[in-house]
């Protein structure tokens, strides 16, 4: 029995251990002086970068910039053999940077938090975890990510399958993919990092896809020493560079208006955006793909035809290329030789958007119509409960008993993405509508670890003990992130996980706030700035700051 008047264990618990778990360990402990229990379902450290070890899983963002800019001896001393590392290499990073730190000794591993109840008495959180433990702490961080839990399958009979089954945001094991008959479900970033290694080894290979992509290259090649040297000289500006763009990666050659230069002029900016690879062709070609559904038409055919360039089938072509939904409203993934997967004899693109996939059998897929495939491995890429998912599953339960579910039964509130109202003293980090994925998430993480620490550090200056979000703050920032994104063509699609469209029932609001990190971390320095406009204090010094 734990007794309720005792001192808190921890100033602070920190739930996950992936980018944001370790730096938050960090951050609070080292700089802030603070007691800190990080808990993580995992064996070790690495969050999403833990998870997903299927084939093909790498960054898609360059690693010179995926990577945390705290500290100038860890960004100066770390090597990347790629320009998009792979996931093996990540890890390690990530393994460097927690030994380097020391925060494993403040983690317990293995163990995954089951419920999270605000004592308004005490002012404290109280967490359980799945080893029957119960402890208290003054503030809860959530770093436990935005794509970390798998959505649930909308087809039945996974169950009866009698082949191996592996999910790729599951996969913990080296798994040798050679000569098997393979099934894949899903064409999202995993499935097709998947299927590009899988039609290389496997003897056969079914890919059922239910909405093509806007997949483009990689760009991926081993580190140029004299890059590498140039960019580590120069790495605080880069950084800073990174921080003031819309998507936290210092990209500056974007021109205005995809409309407002010739055909042929607008198609060499696509080519060369397309060679150099990363997110260039969406976010360092033209600044209104985003906003402009006839600028954005422009890049959707031209992406159209490079893949009917690249798959020599035109029927297959055609089926892989995306139409009915704007580039960029759904995530767009990167790739290494995925058009040509499809040019093989040992690879079968099954279309079922409208014959949809009606239950996985002891040996196969059945689909609407009765066609079985056959095969002995089924890899589901089916995709994630992003951002809601993780913080649901934590069973978090705020001031006068008011449940996290009940909260957000029409979608997240949150101000900021950081807070919500009704939940003192938690702080999501890169939480829904707040610019997390869209805002490179190391630096993205960054930012909001240093929020959080910032605002625990001005209410223990003030003798607070309890922040909370003003429903008036959060309803405005809700408003804002909604007209944020109506400004985009990101509404437009029907099935993103950035709208909650991927998972049937889920409330459709958009969770990504939209605005640009630029724009959001103005509007953060601002509310630091005016003491924290928006959020009520309590304790012995309490004050509204409404
Ligand atoms: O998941 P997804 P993901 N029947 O939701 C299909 C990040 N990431 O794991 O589009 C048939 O994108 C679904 O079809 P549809 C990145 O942010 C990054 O691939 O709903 N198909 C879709 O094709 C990414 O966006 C990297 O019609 C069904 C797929 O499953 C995010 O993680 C690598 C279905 C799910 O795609 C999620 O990517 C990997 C059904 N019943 C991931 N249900 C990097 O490179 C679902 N699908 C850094």
């Amino acid at each position: 029995m734990t007794d309720s008047t005792a001192a808190p264990d921890y100033d602070a618990i920190i739930v996950g251990a992936g980018f944001a778990g370790v730096y938050a360990v960090h951050k609070l402990r080292d700089q802030l002086g603070l007691t800190v229990h990080g808990f993580e379902a995992a064996e070790g450290v690495g969050g999403t970068w833990f998870w997903n070890r299927y084939p093909g899983a790498r960054v898609d963002i360059d690693s010179v910039h995926y990577s945390y800019s705290f500290s100038e001896e860890i960004q100066q001393e770390w090597h990347w053999t790629e320009r998009f590392a792979a996931q093996p290499e990540i890890l390690r990073y990530l393994n460097h940077v927690a030994d380097r730190l020391d925060v494993r000794r403040d983690i317990s591993f293995s163990t995954r938090v089951t419920s999270v109840v605000w004592d308004d008495e005490q002012q404290v959180w109280v967490v359980s975890t799945d080893d029957g433990k119960v402890q208290r702490a003054r503030y809860v961080i959530s770093a436990a990510g935005t794509l970390s839990v798998p959505k649930k399958l909308d087809f039945r009979g996974v169950e009866n399958f009698t082949g191996e089954v592996l999910m790729t945001g599951n996969w913990l094991e080296d798994v040798d993919l050679s000569g098997r008959r393979i099934g894949v479900i899903g064409t999202g970033s995993s499935g097709i990092q998947v299927i590009s290694q899988a039609a290389k080894v496997s003897g056969e290979l079914f890919v059922f896809q239910r909405t093509p992509n806007y997949a483009t290259p990689v760009g991926n090649a081993p580190t140029d020493p004299a890059q590498e040297a140039a960019e580590k000289a120069r790495y605080r500006e880069i950084r800073e560079a990174s921080r003031n763009h819309f998507v936290g990666v210092p990209y500056d050659e974007a021109q205005p208006s995809a409309l407002a230069v010739p055909a042929q002029e607008r198609r060499a900016i696509f080519d060369d955006r397309w060679d150099r690879g990363g997110f260039r062709l969406v976010f360092d070609s033209f600044q209104d793909l985003l906003f402009n559904k006839e600028s954005n038409d422009t890049a959707a055919e031209y992406i159209r035809e490079r893949i009917r360039e690249r798959v020599k089938d035109p029927k297959t072509a055609d089926l892989l290329c995306p139409k009915g939904y704007p580039y960029g409203s759904k995530r767009p993934p990167l790739e290494i030789d995925y058009y040509e997967a499809f040019n093989r004899d040992n690879v079968h693109l099954i279309d079922v958007s409208s014959n949809a996939i009606d239950e996985v059998t002891e040996n196969g897929v059945r689909l609407a119509d009765g066609t079985e495939h056959e095969f002995d491995t089924l890899i589901l890429a089916t995709g994630f409960d992003a951002f809601t998912g993780p913080l649901m599953a934590m069973n978090i339960t705020g001031r006068d008993g008011l449940r996290f579910s009940d909260a957000w039964a029409d979608g997240p509130q949150t101000y900021l993405g950081i807070a919500v109202s009704g939940f003192p003293n938690l702080f999501m980090i890169t939480g829904p509508q707040s610019p997390s994925v869209l805002y490179n998430m190391p630096l993205a993480i960054e930012d909001h670890v240093d929020f959080a620490a910032a605002a625990i550090t001005h209410m223990r200056e003030h003798g607070y003990t309890s922040m909370e979000a003003t429903t008036q703050a959060q309803d405005d920032w809700v408003q804002q992130t909604d007209q944020a994104a109506q400004a985009t063509v990101v509404p437009l699609s029907d099935t993103s996980w950035y709208m909650g469209a991927n998972v049937p029932g889920k409330a459709r609001k958009v969770l990504v706030y939209l605005g640009g990190a630029p724009a959001y971390r103005a509007f953060c320095a601002q509310v630091e700035n005016d003491g924290y406009a928006g959020f009520t204090f309590s304790g012995s010094r309490a004050l509204a700051n409404a």
